[in-house]
């Protein structure tokens, strides 16, 4: 699409999450800015938007270690990470097989964060997409895109179509 971004490894929490971000990064050709696990995942996003800004890319996508809503420490991390990076959007990315209870806790988690939309992964390993509808419906919040494999090119744009087949396979 012509839009040059750079990744912002701010997982800096689970084991080879910046290994795997620049292992990716990589091979599609997109650069990284990293610091070390432990590091303040906000200042990471930080030197990503200076990186960006010294040449002009658009996008900077800041990646963030998975949360609990429960757990108010990490919920103040991400707030803090808010605060500094001040996101145009924040995508909440959840796994379909988690069932209804990602509806759940997107509700709870934009109690603290404002989040904008949802990514859904997973739709190839979960028999009925039908977890989409009730997202929408507990939270207001739209499903930007389905994941339904491993490959880049394995994300579905939201479409009505796509969720009707989903949940309602031909012959059912
Ligand atoms: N089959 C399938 N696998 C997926 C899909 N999306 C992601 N995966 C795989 O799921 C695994 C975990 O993906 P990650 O991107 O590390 O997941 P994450 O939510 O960031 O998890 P943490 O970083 O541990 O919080 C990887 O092996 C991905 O390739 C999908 O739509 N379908
Ligand atoms: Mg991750």
């Amino acid at each position: 699409m012509g839009i040059a971004c750079v990744i912002s490894a701010s997982d800096t929490f689970r084991a080879a999450a910046i290994e795997q971000t620049e292992y990716h990064a990589n091979r599609i050709g997109v650069p990284v800015v990293k610091s070390r696990y432990g590091a303040d995942p906000a200042s990471v996003a930080f030197d990503a938007i200076a990186y960006a800004k010294a040449r002009g890319l658009q996008v900077v996508l800041i990646d963030s270690a998975g949360r609990q809503e429960t757990n108010k420490n990490l919920i103040s991390e991400m707030q803090k990470i808010v605060r500094v990076a001040k996101p145009d959007i924040t995508i909440f990315v959840g796994e379909s097989t988690a069932g209804g209870v990602i509806a759940d806790q997107v509700a709870e988690l934009s109690r603290h964060i404002r989040i904008d939309g949802i990514v859904l992964t997973k739709l190839d390993c979960d028999a009925r997409g039908g977890n989409a509808i009730s997202i929408a419906a507990v939270t207001g919040i739209p499903v930007l895109f389905f994941g339904v494999g491993e490959g880049y090119d394995a994300m579905v744009p939201f479409s009505p179509e796509f969720v009707i087949d989903a949940v309602l396979p031909m012959g059912a």
